[in-house]
């Protein structure tokens, strides 16, 4: 199976980060997780973004903040799908990171989740990678199957407490 690479801009961002890796963990997807910044560190983040589809990856997560410009910096380096992560990291509640990782130009996509939305960034991640992937495609339908039965028990507690 392909990797995920997890990259986050800054070790401040793992709080965050770390939902998405634990819904990898959870579908046993395998996956690297590195600090690589468009800012500090341009060269590395470029170096392992050209390398990415060599070294086994097929998906990746790019978490930021602020002038959050590593999913599309990150993204301008391969052609592998890039996921963007816009983290609430500033006096901005996120909606700085959130524009800074949506807005890319025509041409270099990035997939934007929601300000601080690590987990749907991981579950974009494996629903990619399913695609080529039975296991991972019954791992994922099952867990949406579980998440309904879920809603439906709180719905029977609910409607039985206030429509007697
Ligand atoms: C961004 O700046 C990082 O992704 C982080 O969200 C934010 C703050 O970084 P630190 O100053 O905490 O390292 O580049």
């Amino acid at each position: 199976m392909k990797k995920v690479a997890v990259i986050m801009g800054s070790d401040s961002d793992l709080p965050v980060v770390e939902k998405a890796i634990g819904k990898l963990v959870e579908f046993g997807v395998p996956y690297e997780v590195h600090v690589l910044s468009a800012h500090r560190t341009p060269a590395e983040a470029a170096e392992f973004s050209k390398n990415s589809r060599e070294k086994g990856f097929g998906v990746i997560i790019a978490a930021a903040g602020k002038a959050a410009h590593l999913a599309g910096a990150i993204a301008a380096n391969t052609t592998l799908p890039v996921i963007g992560i816009p983290i609430k990291s500033s006096t901005l509640d996120g909606l700085d990171a959130l524009l800074s990782t949506v807005q890319m130009p025509s041409g270099i996509p990035v997939a934007t989740v929601a300000i601080d939305g690590a987990e749907n960034a991981a579950l974009l991640a494996i629903q990619i990678l399913s695609v080529s992937d039975e296991t991972l495609a019954k791992k994922l339908s099952d867990s949406r199957r579980a998440a309904s039965e879920s809603v439906l028990e709180k719905n029977k507690a609910i409607e039985a407490k206030f429509n007697a």
